[in-house]
């Protein structure tokens, strides 16, 4: 069936219930924010000149917020725990709806089960029919509640999952027996997903495919009357807990020489201790209220922690300035405690990467707090500077609907594989060619050479462009100092001596192997190797004995999760 574009949101607030904190909550954005999803699908829907959508069927599943994994999110709503992550469900659940998919949401095993068509509390039971969905959208919990109620045939229907992964997981850490072998696993398991079936709040690695959320959009007068009403020495702290503020004083101290300080930190009766007496503490406020505040606001300033969460988005759309701490060295799971155990390698280099990197000045300041003077003299210069407000169009109704409509009538994780060019573990001498062979598209201009006609793909392979990384590079950050990115679909397609021939270096010996650091060569060994297993695939990977082969792609403005020609 053809998918027609909703308006009406009744229908899902009917399926989203009640009798939780979290649920409400969702259901208040859900209903602030229909008006903009609408006018957002009528403008998709003209962008798309009535293309074919596929209506799936989707089962929304949200683990974390089952009584069955704890539900500690739930009753904190209201006293200034994680929101981020209900911000995110309410978003997905609005995209889904709207785009017109025929959608079923789970909060409970229960609720699981009977969707699914087990029969309840019978543990692990494979399913007695086929899978009554096309796509599962989940979390990590969840995985672990199908796995634990779905037995064997999870294995078999997985690459109809989604899971919704806030920070991500690189390929190393999802692969079973890699990880085991080579020191990656963690508490999240390793499920043997493609890593491109994880979706991410913000674009982190492209292993991983970039879900995110929206944020409040402004009209032209709006704009304007914000503009109008900013007040120049008007600063909010973000962090809506009280422990977010410890140990900040001095940095309060300074900023409260030039500005008034608010803040919305959730208490009880009594302001909390980590809040000087010179902040006016609003208390956590609804979200709206939230969004009063920062129109007025100049100065939207963070402390470091929460990482990565919506609110700097929410502040720059209603233009104020993000002033955030800078980390040098970099946070990461293996010097941080928020990180630890977390399945990626990811340096964070501020609290807000993505606003540091795809936004920066003048919206965005990342200084480093311990030279006071540069603190100093960031805060005065945010005071005169003039801003708009601003929100990158991915982050949009009209950006999200557009990468989900994409990648769910684009991503097929079913289909099968066409074969890696050496299916199996051999040591082989260059000029020795073993299996079948792709021609490589050649790295400028890319056409496919005339024997051999390009099979399927999305991104359509007409968007590959190979380049080799420096040692101990990424090909997230080769591709990024091309003007592009890392497009993990595409390795299978320079997987091949052919493309290692093309680096400058002359391999002595290709070896195939399990590796994600693969395709690559070592200059100084003269040793080549390629990829044996399709799901580690990297981008993120790196080494600084390798130079890695690492297919890039071009991006849409503002929407870097789709290629030109992705739509
Ligand atoms: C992030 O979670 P947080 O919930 O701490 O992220 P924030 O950026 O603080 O904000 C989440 C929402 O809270 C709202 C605000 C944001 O949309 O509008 N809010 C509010 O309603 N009232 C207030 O007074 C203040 C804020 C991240 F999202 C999670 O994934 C991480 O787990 C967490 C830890 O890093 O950080």
């Amino acid at each position: 069936r053809q998918a027609a574009f909703r308006t009406d949101i009744s229908t899902l607030l009917e399926q989203v219930g009640t009798g939780k904190e979290s649920l409400s909550f969702m259901k208040r954005r859900i209903r602030r924010l229909a008006a903009q999803w609408g006018t957002a699908a009528h403008r998709l829907d003209g962008k798309l000149r009535g293309r074919w959508r596929d209506q799936k069927r989707i089962l929304v599943h949200v683990g974390f917020l089952t009584e069955e994994s704890g539900d500690v999110f739930s009753p904190k709503v209201l006293k200034g725990g994680p929101l981020g992550e209900m911000v995110q469900w309410a978003d997905i659940l609005s995209a889904l709806h709207v785009l017109g998919h025929n959608l079923k949401i789970s909060v409970s095993v229960k609720e699981l089960q009977g969707f699914l068509g087990v029969p309840p509390g019978r543990g692990s039971c494979p399913l007695t029919g086929p899978l009554p969905f096309d796509l599962i959208y989940t979390d990590y919990h969840g995985l672990q509640q199908m796995k634990q109620h779905m037995g064997l045939s999870l294995k078999k229907y997985k690459c109809h999952i989604r899971v919704i992964d806030t920070f991500g997981t690189e390929p190393a850490y999802n692969h079973e027996e890699y990880a085991t072998l080579h020191g990656y696993r963690t508490n999240w398991g390793y499920w043997n997903l493609n890593s491109r079936q994880f979706m991410t709040m913000f674009p982190h690695t492209p292993d991983n495919s970039f879900m995110g959320f929206v944020s409040e959009e402004l009209n032209e007068t709006e704009k304007l009357n914000i503009q109008r009403n900013k007040v120049d020495d008007m600063a909010v702290v973000y962090g809506k807990e009280a422990s977010m503020w410890k140990g900040k004083e001095k940095f309060l101290q300074i900023l409260h020489r030039y500005m008034e300080i608010h803040g919305t930190v959730y208490y009880e009766t009594q302001r909390p201790p980590e809040v000087p007496a010179f902040v006016k503490n609003h208390g956590l406020l609804p979200q709206q209220e939230l969004q009063q505040l920062l129109r007025k606001a100049k100065l939207f300033i963070g402390f470091g922690f929460p990482y990565e969460g919506p609110a700097p988005l929410e502040a720059i759309a209603n233009g104020c300035i993000f002033l955030q701490p800078k980390f040098n060295p970099p946070h990461s799971s293996l010097n941080h405690e928020f990180f630890r155990g977390k399945p990626t390698s990811r340096e964070v280099s501020s609290q807000h990467p993505y606003a540091e990197q795809y936004i920066g000045r003048p919206h965005v300041m990342t200084v480093d707090y311990n030279n006071s003077q540069e603190f100093d003299s960031a805060i005065r210069e945010i005071m005169r500077t003039k801003v708009e407000p601003y929100l990158p169009y991915e982050y949009t109704c009209e950006g999200m609907l557009e990468r989900v409509h994409a990648y769910i009538q684009h991503q097929d994780f079913c289909a099968p594989d066409i074969p890696l060019p050496l299916a199996n573990s051999s040591k082989t001498r260059s000029g020795s060619p073993s299996g079948p062979f792709i021609a490589l598209p050649n790295s400028t201009g890319l056409g496919w050479s005339s024997s051999v006609s390009a099979p399927p793909s999305w991104p359509p392979l007409s968007a590959l462009q190979l380049f080799i990384s420096k040692e101990a590079q990424s090909c997230v950050e080769a591709c990024h100092h091309e003007g592009l990115v890392c497009e993990p679909t595409f390795f299978r397609f320079i997987n091949t001596k052919e493309a290692l021939s093309r680096s400058e270096v002359q391999c002595e010996g290709v070896e195939t192997e399990m590796n994600h650091i693969f395709p690559a060569f070592s200059v100084v060994r003269k040793e080549c190797g390629l990829q044996k297993e399709a799901l580690l695939f990297s981008c993120a990977g790196l080494s600084a004995k390798y130079r890695r082969l690492c297919p890039c792609r071009d991006f849409r403005k503002g929407q870097v999760a789709l290629c030109k020609d992705c739509l």
